[in-house]
């Protein structure tokens, strides 16, 4: 590395459901600063509930996007206050919580175009930027019509899943975009482009609406997995004249222009750092892990995710198939689980008075296997299965209708009920990663990632549940590492001579730095054999929900 090298930063930053966080890496991929912004807390204004607001209508979930410009402004002034070098950045990249769309109104992309450095940007782009002031985000689980009329469009769900790598599923972009085409017509109408979340966030560093890269583009139910294009098959099922607001869609490895002049008169960014196309949050998770084929990754963040590498694209009936991040011939699977980190902090908050160490020492003070008694809490209409209630069964229950639906109407202590919750919601996500194909074995080993992963106590009941040991790393936010990670890389690969051979991306990143990887806990002897039978019974308690 030449001196010039040497004095490089990265810069990453991740949108994700609750937060905004930014994070400075040195030219040798350690953290020099990071920064972040909670919406809940820090934009009360906005008055989110886990960073979101419900809607008027049932399972509708959005985001005034104008708070997460605000948020831009912010994490960007909390970093500068920590004297973090902005002038040294040379790339910039980001991850989105994946599905949401913003719908940009002609004034909005001119304001995005001319930003004025002595103005913040929440000031420039404002609500009237954005057509749909109320953004559906992930959670908006209202577009069953929309989902169906789709996948009947293009000869059914398994020609979905085939193209897409997805059937249709509520939050997915293509339903909401067309639930905004036909319920906002003149809305749709008006907009000029429409951005995902993680291509919002690159578009305002670039000034210009950024391209939606192909793997967060794989989250939307429109774009043609294997020949990395929009199917034209999924654009007519779902609106009018929709190729041109979305753009051309591009490799998660592209760069995708220098940052607007705005970052380098506010900030001091040089003027040629680089955008790199952003990504969706799982995504970038999967590119801040650094792990081989055989790891499953388990994100535990306000959804819950199950990520893994796959050469080849299976078709799944349910679950996702992504393109992958940092791999552009290979995939991943993704299954997202809904109802995670808010029913646990439910729970903790009604069991333990919301503290997490008392909530812990009261997991830890039953036994493995809970006496019987086990838990489904879908307090939100989950994904996989389709399916909203909450159930508790103990010893005695049998899946027999009758008894089956009724269950428990409460466990008889607080223990009971936070294991019944975290054995419950571990099993399902074996349960539903099995179904999908995905074998555990000797060789099996767990990455845990996102808010939940600093908690030892859930770490070993995830162990035990899928009789594997599990791992973290020094740094918990993989999506917001891979995001800094994978600007480095792109930028490495945008300079080499003609001719060499790029290093793969985990190679690239291994060569400056160690996955500091930390083995946490280990599956007990005993646990095969307990959560072998309840998973039978988890089985039946879930079908008994859906
Ligand atoms: P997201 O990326 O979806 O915004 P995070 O990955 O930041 O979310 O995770 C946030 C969640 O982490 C919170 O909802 C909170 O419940 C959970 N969390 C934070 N600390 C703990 C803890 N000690 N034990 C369990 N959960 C925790
Ligand atoms: C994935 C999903 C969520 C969001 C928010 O399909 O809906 O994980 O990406 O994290």
């Amino acid at each position: 590395m030449g001196p010039q090298q040497l004095k490089r930063a990265f810069l990453g930053f991740d949108l994700s459901t609750q937060k905004l966080k930014a994070i400075l890496l040195n030219s040798c991929l350690e953290v020099v600063a990071s920064a972040e912004v909670k919406f809940d807390s820090d934009l009360p204004e906005f008055r989110t509930v886990g960073g979101a607001n419900p809607g008027p209508n049932k399972n509708e979930f959005f985001v005034q996007p104008v708070m997460w410009v605000k948020a831009m402004d912010i994490v960007l002034d909390r970093l500068v206050m920590q004297e973090a070098d902005l002038s040294t950045v040379a790339a910039i990249s980001g991850s989105g919580q994946q599905h949401g769309s913003l719908y940009w109104s002609k004034h909005g992309i001119a304001a995005l175009e001319n930003l004025d450095p002595d103005k913040f940007l929440h000031s420039q782009i404002d609500d009237s930027a954005f057509v749909v002031n109320r953004t559906p985000i992930w959670m908006d689980a209202s577009t069953t019509k929309q989902c169906v009329e789709m996948e009947t469009a293009i000869g059914g769900h398994l020609d979905m899943v085939e193209l897409t790598g997805s059937k249709c599923y509520e939050r997915f972009t293509g339903p909401q975009i067309r639930k905004i085409y036909q319920q906002r017509t003149h809305a749709y109408e008006d907009a000029q482009r429409i951005s995902l979340v993680s291509s919002f966030l690159a578009s305002l560093f670039l000034g210009a609406v950024a391209p939606i890269d192909f793997s967060d583009g794989s989250g939307m139910n429109l774009l043609d997995i294997r020949q990395k294009n929009w199917s034209k098959a999924c654009l007519n099922a779902c609106a009018p004249d929709l190729e041109e607001r979305l753009g051309q869609a591009v490799s998660p490895n592209a760069i995708v222009g220098s940052v607007s002049e705005y970052f380098v008169k506010r900030f001091s960014f040089p003027a040629d750092c680089k955008v790199v196309a952003c990504t969706g949050d799982n995504p970038s998770a999967l590119a801040g892990m650094l792990v081989d084929s055989n790891w499953l990754s388990i994100s535990l963040g306000t959804s819950d995710t199950l990520m893994m590498s796959m050469k080849e694209p299976l078709n799944w009936e349910e679950g996702h198939v992504l393109c992958h991040p940092t791999e552009t011939d290979e995939y991943m699977g993704l299954l997202c689980f809904r109802n995670g980190s808010l029913v646990r902090e439910e729970v903790n908050k009604t069991e333990a008075g919301g503290d997490w160490q008392k909530f812990n020492e009261l997991l830890e003070s039953t036994p493995r296997g809970n006496f019987g008694n086990m838990a489904v809490h879908f307090n939100e209409m989950e994904i996989i299965p389709k399916a909203k209630g909450t159930l508790r069964w103990n010893k005695d229950s049998m899946p027999h209708p009758a008894d089956a639906a009724k269950g428990v109407i409460k466990f008889s202590s607080p223990e009971i009920e936070i294991r019944a919750l975290i054995e419950g919601q571990m099993l399902h996500h074996r349960a539903v990663a099995e179904d999908m194909g995905f074998h555990f074995g000797n060789e099996t080993q767990i990455l845990a990632t996102g808010g939940a992963s600093v908690n030892k106590s859930i770490l070993q009941t995830i162990a035990d549940v899928f009789n594997a040991p599990v791992h973290i790393q020094t740094e918990s936010e993989a999506a917001l590492m891979g995001a800094a990670f994978r600007a480095a890389y792109v930028l490495y690969r945008n300079e080499l001579s003609e001719g060499t051979t790029p290093l793969s991306y985990k190679d690239y990143v291994l060569s400056l730095t160690p996955n500091k990887l930390q083995l946490v806990c280990e599956p007990h002897k005993d646990s095969a054999d307990i959560y072998a039978h309840m998973l039978l019974r988890y089985r039946d308690m879930a079908r008994t929900l859906a």
